[in-house]
């Protein structure tokens, strides 16, 4: 794509004269940027468009490009036609009920993130070149996954790991600053996910926007709780 040239908002004089990773998360230790489920279907004009979703891509594209990351991964929302979190597996339910699914409410979804679909696709305004590695989630027809970390659970009780954990750790990894979409489904639970592994955990807030955003303030003390940092992206000292 032609987004990826390294001539752009990001750049500055100087950039390339200097090692970029040292000015930013100085001391902070190996730092991985994720960024979540920045599809189509989750934007506005998609099959569960988040409202705002559109607005978070520049400074999403602007932390992808700034060379200060260690490693960067993107999660991709990836379901099976007839997937069990869509309403439409469920004869009488509408979008956005919650049932009862392997004893855990789940919300019902329109159908959405289809394999291979258009409005699956990794979204085109990003520089998708500069990520290292894509967790596809949400491939058990049975099961649904909002965190690049874990799948919901499952009919045996247990979340299995999608192995994002052990990537990241063999890499060196040891901080993680989450983005993208939506912030109160996907972002939130990757965020608690790598917080629960014991990863330091960032949250860009400005760069996510919720499916509901009336629960944004209960979100944010539920986070912190968590152990997860809420920062905006002017506080990342990401260059120039
Ligand atoms: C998401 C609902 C269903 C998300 C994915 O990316 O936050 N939300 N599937
Ligand atoms: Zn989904």
């Amino acid at each position: 794509m032609s987004d990826d040239s390294g001539i752009g908002p990001a750049a500055s004089p100087g950039d390339a004269r200097e090692p970029a990773r040292p000015r930013t998360h100085k001391g902070q230790g190996p730092t991985a940027l994720l960024v979540v489920d920045v599809q189509p279907d989750f934007l506005p004009g998609g099959r569960l468009a988040v409202a705002e979703g559109d607005r978070i891509l520049p400074g999403i594209r602007h932390l992808m490009k700034s060379g200060t990351f260690d490693v960067q991964v993107a999660t991709q929302d990836w379901h099976p036609p007839a997937h069990a979190s869509f309403a439409s597996a469920h004869p009488g339910r509408e979008p956005f009920e919650v049932i009862q699914l392997h004893g855990h409410e789940q919300v019902l979804w329109p159908d959405h993130c289809i394999q291979g679909s258009p409005g699956a696709e990794l979204h085109s305004a990003l520089p998708w070149t500069r990520v290292d590695a894509v967790i596809r989630k949400g491939t058990d027809p049975t099961v649904d996954s909002y965190s690049g970390f874990r799948n919901n659970w499952g009919p045996g009780g247990r979340r299995p790991l999608t192995g994002l954990e052990g990537y990241l750790r063999e890499r060196g990894i040891q901080r993680v600053v989450v983005c993208g979409l939506a912030r109160d489904y996907c972002v939130r639970w990757t965020a608690e996910d790598a917080a629960a592994a014991g990863f330091d955990t960032v949250m860009v807030w400005d760069l996510t926007r919720s499916v509901d955003p009336s629960g944004d303030e209960a979100l944010r003390s539920e986070l912190e709780g968590a152990g997860v940092h809420i920062v905006n992206s002017d506080t990342l000292e990401i260059a120039p």
